[in-house]
Parts: structure tokens; sequence; C-alpha cells
């Protein structure tokens, strides 16, 4: 009884914890299916970011919206439990440093480490 009550509160938690609601969810989810939907006739360069602070999709999302306005992004697939920010852009010039580390802090999380390369 206790276990579970405890469980219910850690879900509230992260559902809450961008006081995004329940609705970020399905935004999220909408969101993630756009990364199926990159071309594949033009292959997009992909940078590797890592994040730290993210615990749910509410941030995730933030994340994405916020990485997309840099010039050159295409789309952002984010894996939040790993920590991991991957970015699609045209050419590998489009993401720099200097740009994913502002938009990650101005977004609220914590920049660690930015790879120009996905694997
Ligand atoms: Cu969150």
């Amino acid at each position: 009884m206790i276990k579970s009550f405890l469980i219910l509160v850690t879900l509230l938690g992260l559902t809450a914890c961008c006081g995004c609601g329940g609705q970020s969810k399905a935004i999220a989810h909408k969101s993630m299916s756009g990364v199926a939907a990159i071309e594949q006739s033009h292959p997009l360069s992909c940078s590797s970011a890592k994040v730290s602070g993210m615990t749910c999709e509410a941030c995730a999302m933030t994340v994405t919206e916020n990485l997309k306005k840099i010039k050159g992004v295409k789309d952002v697939k984010v894996d939040v439990p790993a920590g991991q920010v991957k970015i699609y852009s045209i050419a590998p010039s489009d993401v720099s440093k200097k740009s994913v580390q502002s938009t990650i802090e101005k977004s609220g999380y914590q920049f660690l480490s930015l790879q120009s390369r996905c694997n």
C-alpha cells in the first residue's frame, strides 16, 4: 500500500517536473515520430550532445523545440534516460558547440559535451 503510493507520487512528480501537465506526453510523441520523417535521400549530419537535468518528455520537448530554432537544424532526438540529444542538421557546421551550449542552458539544463558524430 505504502509502496504503491510512493510509486504514484514519483510518477506524478516526473510528469509535473516542467509544469507542462498531462498534455506534454501526446505532444512529445508527435515530435518523436518526426525523426522518422527525415529525408533518406539526403542524409543529414548528426551531432550528439550530452545534457544533464532532463527528467521527462516535457524536458525533451523543450530542448527539441529550442534546438530546432538553430539555423540549419532539421530534427532533434532526445534520449532522456541517457541524457543524450541527437541534433540532425544539413551541415556539421550548422551545429556549433557555442550555439548548442547556450540553447541547452537557456532551456534550463546543463550542457556537458558535444560530439560531431552520433555513434
Ligand atoms: Cu521534464
